[in-house]
């Protein structure tokens, strides 16, 4: 292969509580994702128990794409986009996740998304779970860790797989589905602060999601044997701090750690190395003869995965393994984000390789980016060269991996392409965006779109199929 393939799909990526807005609009429930709070990069988003009057909550009103999609999608298609990657948001679908009969303004509105997407020619690529999940379903059943969460999930599946049939080929069941045991409020609302088994229940609600995952795709498939169904994980390429042999086998426990859920996805069952990571941190799982089953029916058609960026670890984290606590660790050759995330597009490279090796299954860059302060000039443009040499260089590199190492990539869709509410810090002011959002961190601002000078270069490399960079 000399070049990326000709149907190589290049588009971006959201995710419905990061930008839809229109919280409580059209008899939407509310959702894990409503009761996060604003933060900052330096204090912590907080998740509270309900939507409390008076505490302002970002995601609540988004970038209010809810009402301004077809614009948002125009400006998409200008780009040249030939996919386009969101989610749906569960509590527009069963506002409260056990609901009998979905609520059709929800459904609707999903049509008439899709409907637009498809008029450009734009391919919807559909994640099914991004980073909420039904308030009520968090106090009456607890959350993932109760097994019946399977069920109404997959519930949730079937009236979606069948209504978007013929308009939605792409599906992805869970966004990184790793941080259901890293960061568990975010995804799925669990506290485990203080407790005691912390790990118990967090591994329990990840088995949950997996085999709630696996029955998807095997529904999905008998609904549209077409369908393309992909698990989502996140993939923070890993390096030893020194080549002495106890920081490469820490290095060697922390991807584990993550492949731990790639491997239960993509090969259908939990390795011997699974097990064993189970029995060091002491969690014994539930799980009955028909979840082995169902994991061993439904293992994904693709991987896809963020790559923000890389961490490095010595033997003294062989304790703390999993990457919240490895962040902030200085790699000395790479320079960083303004909010410290470190820069390595070769580390793109090298996740692709290590996942493509061992799985041999279609690969996918659902998430990319640079999230920093944007300066408007005073002519009102806004030249976010970082962004680009940014973008430019992770480009530079998954091209070597599919023509120089060989490895098969569906596409690549990167992160917030429209400027919209960081997941992390709930701020407006980190931004990812080709297109700028007049909206700022007290939820002032106009709300109208803009084009960077990312927009332009990024619709000048779709056209050229990644040649003109
Ligand atoms: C990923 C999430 C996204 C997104 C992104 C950037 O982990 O899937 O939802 O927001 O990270 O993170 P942040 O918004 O914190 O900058």
């Amino acid at each position: 292969m000399e070049k990326l393939p000709d149907n190589f799909l290049w588009g971006g990526a959201v995710a419905a509580n990061q930008c839809e807005g229109a919280w409580n609009v059209d008899d939407k429930g509310i959702s894990t994702a409503d009761c996060m709070t604003a933060g900052t990069r330096d204090k912590r988003r907080e998740y509270t128990d309900g939507v409390i009057p008076g505490k302002y909550y970002p995601n609540h009103d988004g970038i209010d794409f809810y009402h301004r999609y077809k614009e948002d999608v125009a400006l998409f298609a200008e780009m040249g986009f030939r996919c386009f990657r969101t989610s749906i948001a569960w509590t527009r679908i069963f506002p409260n996740g056990d609901d009998e009969t979905p609520n059709e303004a929800g459904l609707k509105f999903y049509d008439c998304l899709f409907d637009e997407l498809l008029k450009h020619k734009i391919e919807p690529v559909i994640t099914i779970s991004h980073y909420e999940t039904p308030y009520k379903l968090v106090k009456k059943y607890g959350s993932w860790s109760n097994h019946r969460l399977i069920d109404f999930f997959v519930k949730y599946c079937n009236v979606i797989f069948r209504r978007y049939r013929d308009k939605v080929k792409y599906w992805i069941t869970f966004n990184e589905i790793q941080s259901i045991v890293i960061f568990p409020h975010v995804p799925a609302g669990i506290r485990t602060e203080g407790l005691e088994n912390a790990k118990q229940i967090c591994y329990q609600a990840a088995h949950n999601q997996m085999v709630a995952s696996a029955k998807a795709v095997k529904l999905g498939h008998e609904i549209n044997q077409n369908f393309k169904i992909g698990m989502m994980m996140l993939h923070p390429t890993t390096y030893a701090a020194t080549c002495k042999p106890e920081d490469q086998v820490a290095q060697m426990k922390v991807m584990d750690r993550h492949y731990y859920f790639s491997d239960v996805q993509a090969r259908g069952y939990y390795t011997n190395k699974a097990k064993a990571i189970l029995k060091s941190i002491g969690v014994e799982l539930d799980i009955t003869q028909e979840d082995l089953k169902d994991l061993k029916n439904g293992t994904v058609d693709y991987i896809s995965f963020s790559y923000y960026d890389s961490r490095i670890v010595d033997e003294s984290d062989e304790s703390n393994i999993m990457m919240g606590q490895l962040m902030g660790k200085e790699n000395p050759y790479l320079a960083s984000t303004d909010w410290g995330w470190p820069i390595d597009p070769q580390g793109l490279r090298i996740a692709l390789n290590h996942l493509y090796d061992r799985y041999q299954k279609p690969l996918f860059i659902v998430e990319n980016g640079l999230g920093a302060v944007d300066k408007i000039e005073t002519d009102g443009s806004i030249n976010d060269d970082q962004r680009i040499d940014y973008l430019r260089k992770h480009i530079q590199e998954f091209k070597k991996a599919v023509i120089e190492d060989g490895v098969e990539l569906i596409g690549y869709t990167p992160w917030g392409c429209i400027d919209l509410v960081s997941m992390g810090t709930g701020e407006m002011k980190k931004r990812y965006g080709l297109i700028y959002v007049d909206r700022d961190d007290e939820g002032k601002g106009t709300l109208k779109r803009k084009k960077k000078k990312s927009f332009y270069w990024y619709k000048t490399v779709i056209d050229s199929n990644g040649e003109v960079l």
